[in-house]
């Protein structure tokens, strides 16, 4: 074969190391392993652990028939032992939001778990394919092709909200049309809110067909502490988010003159953060939920990092790395404030907003209904970020943090501020409370000095890799688990795995454990509350006992890129590691590794 042709063969998946990875052995938990050897589906009993969010009497009044079946009662997986799989089923499964790593498996878990005898249909871009009804057969061959395979292009995802009486409808058209014996719905906590809401709506109609929701979402926010530790894809992003961060502190060292400011997502949680900051060992990381239980204003926040960048400079270090979550501006309490009665405007006067043609007449018509602290804020902005802010909300109301650029804005303040130390160095240092000690040589290095900056944002990067052998593990046990809670005709659970470092516990959640009623805006919402970053974990304690030696050392770290094989190849979240309590984070164990037979 000439050099030409090899080449043209390495398009479409087909680069050396996809063709390798889809050959990769997985862990499977032995629940689904049968006395043959073979990979088949689980079944289910229940626990003595009950799932019971607060507000239980409103959500109990909602979702009647789903409380009444699953009684917040945890299911666990048991060997399914030797009566027959039942036959004849048809599922559908959906991607819904953002993509995250290893949603291809969770296909083949699914695929696997039902057999020859069901029928698996992937529904097209997400939960608008399902309104439509945009089904097609998914073939064990099309699994083959895509196992261990990043992205969610198989499919397609999108982030429709089904909320009106006429989507439930279509839904239920769906269903009966395709005649549904399972729904599997991957996504994050809006989207197994939905779940929870079709399922319940399903059953009214008298329709005989499971609900299953998926934990999916990077931002690692989807959680239920010891009962789902984390949601698919976290690991993996974060992993490769570590791997550049570590490359920019490497090459932050290695130039000695930027420092690179670099955004990371996680639209609220600032998990991903947090478990980059472990990995890398930043000069700063800034936690929002810190911020926010600190009460620091914007103003503060900018205090902070350039008292750090003063004092490293004060030691000759003129580098490094600071991290900022994506979803911080909504963490600072004055930022909140603002964007809780723009919020309110929205409600009221969207269109007229929407329909006045420059972003100076919005502000006109805006800052006379915030109140003077928030419309001086709002002011200080630059144009940009309050154009994000003002109209851009997603299909469930939440405003794109992932286009607001909180690192330039940082970076902005930063430089205000550095200059004014500059030029009035006696108020910064010297003795005294807030100032920092220095002799007149540093001070005169301080103000010789310039700032150079960079800024990042990592985040679509990381979303659509190859899974990690965690990630593909833990997605293929969530696809076989789902399969199976279809397949013993259970509705209204989300599939979980715990247990990560003794073989996985193969759970099922009841949905309405999870969700809680909340009022906003003078309007009740049903929400699965999402899991932050508590000051209390084992994680933050350890983020914050390190932070300052990072910061004044200038020891980071440079974990590496994803291995298959190798020494980083079983390694977990530590952030995860830590708050489970697990002896080590370097070895995960879901099971014995088997190879994935699609035949
Ligand atoms: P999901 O919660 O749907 O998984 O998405 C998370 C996320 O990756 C956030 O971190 C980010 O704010 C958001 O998606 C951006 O999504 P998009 O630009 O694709 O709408």
């Amino acid at each position: 074969m000439d050099l030409l042709t090899k080449f043209s063969e390495t398009a479409g998946k087909h680069s050396p190391l996809e063709e390798e990875i889809r050959k990769l052995p997985l862990p499977v938990s032995s629940v689904f392993v049968g006395k043959d050897g073979k990979v088949r589906p689980a079944a289910f009993r229940e626990t003595d652990m009950k799932l019971v969010c607060k507000g239980h009497e409103r959500i109990a009044e909602v979702f009647p028939r789903t409380v009444e079946k699953c009684r917040n009662i945890v299911l666990e997986a048991v060997p399914f032992g030797d009566t027959p799989v039942p036959e004849g089923k048809r599922v559908a499964v959906l991607f819904s939001g953002g993509p995250a790593a290893g949603g291809h498996n969770v296909l083949a878990g699914l695929a696997i778990a039902l057999g020859e005898k069901n029928t698996l249909y992937g529904i097209r871009r997400g939960p608008k394919g399902l309104i439509n009804g945009d089904l097609f057969e998914i073939r064990k061959e099309n699994i083959r092709s895509i196992i261990n395979i990043g992205g969610f292009d198989y499919l397609g995802t999108d982030r429709t909200k089904i909320k009106t009486d006429r989507q439930f409808a279509q839904v239920k058209e769906t269903v009966v049309e395709n005649k549904l014996d399972g729904l599997v719905i991957v996504g994050g906590d809006d989207s197994n809110t939905n779940a929870a809401f079709i399922g319940e709506y399903l059953q009214a109609e008298g329709i005989g067909c499971s609900v299953i929701g998926i934990p999916k979402t990077i931002d690692g926010d989807m959680a239920a502490g010891k009962f789902l530790p984390i949601s698919f894809g976290f690991d993996t992003a974060t992993k490769i988010f570590s791997e550049l961060v570590g490359n920019l502190n490497q090459d932050a060292a290695s130039a000695v003159k930027y420092y690179h400011f670099v955004k990371l997502m996680g639209r609220t949680a600032s998990k991903i953060t947090l478990e980059v900051a472990l990995q890398t060992k930043p000069a700063i990381a800034l936690i929002s939920e810190e911020i926010a239980e600190k009460n620091m204003s914007l103003e503060q926040i900018v205090d902070y990092i350039v008292k750090i960048i003063a004092r490293r400079r004060i030691r000759g270090i003129n580098h490094g790395v600071i991290l900022v979550p994506e979803g911080l501006v909504e963490f600072i309490p004055e930022m909140r404030r603002l964007i809780s009665e723009l919020n309110a405007c929205l409600a009221e006067y969207e269109r007229d907003i929407h329909d006045l043609p420059t972003l100076e007449n919005k502000r006109e018509f805006l800052y006379p209904l915030l109140s003077p602290q928030s419309a001086q804020l709002m002011a200080s902005l630059p144009p940009d970020i309050q154009e994000m802010l003002i109209l851009d909300r997603d299909d469930h109301g939440n405003v794109k943090v992932s286009q607001i650029e909180t690192e330039k804005l940082l970076i902005d303040k930063i430089r205000f501020r550095m200059s004014e130390m500059k030029r009035h160095a006696d108020r910064f240092f010297g003795e005294g409370e807030g100032k920092i000690a220095a002799t007149p040589e540093q001070i005169d290095g301080f103000q010789k000095a310039t700032l150079s900056t960079q800024s990042h944002f990592l985040g679509y990067e990381g979303r659509s890799s190859k899974p990690t052998k965690f990630d593909a593990a833990f997605t293929f046990l969530l696809g076989l688990t789902a399969g199976s809670l279809v397949l013993a005709g259970k509705t209204g659970y989300m599939a979980a795995v715990t247990d990560f470092d003794r073989g996985g516990r193969i759970l099922a959640l009841p949905l309405v454990g999870l969700i809680t009623a909340e009022m906003r805006k003078g309007k009740e919402e049903f929400v699965i509350e999402k899991s932050l970053v508590s000051l209390e974990s084992a994680s933050f304690k350890a983020f914050s006992l390190n932070r300052d030696q990072w910061s004044e050392q200038d020891l980071f770290s440079s974990p590496g890129a994803i291995q298959y094989w190798g020494p980083t190849s079983r390694q977990i979240p530590v952030t995860v590691a830590l708050d489970q309590g697990y002896p080590d984070f370097r070895d995960f164990n879901l099971g014995p590794e088997k190879a994935i037979e699609l035949e």
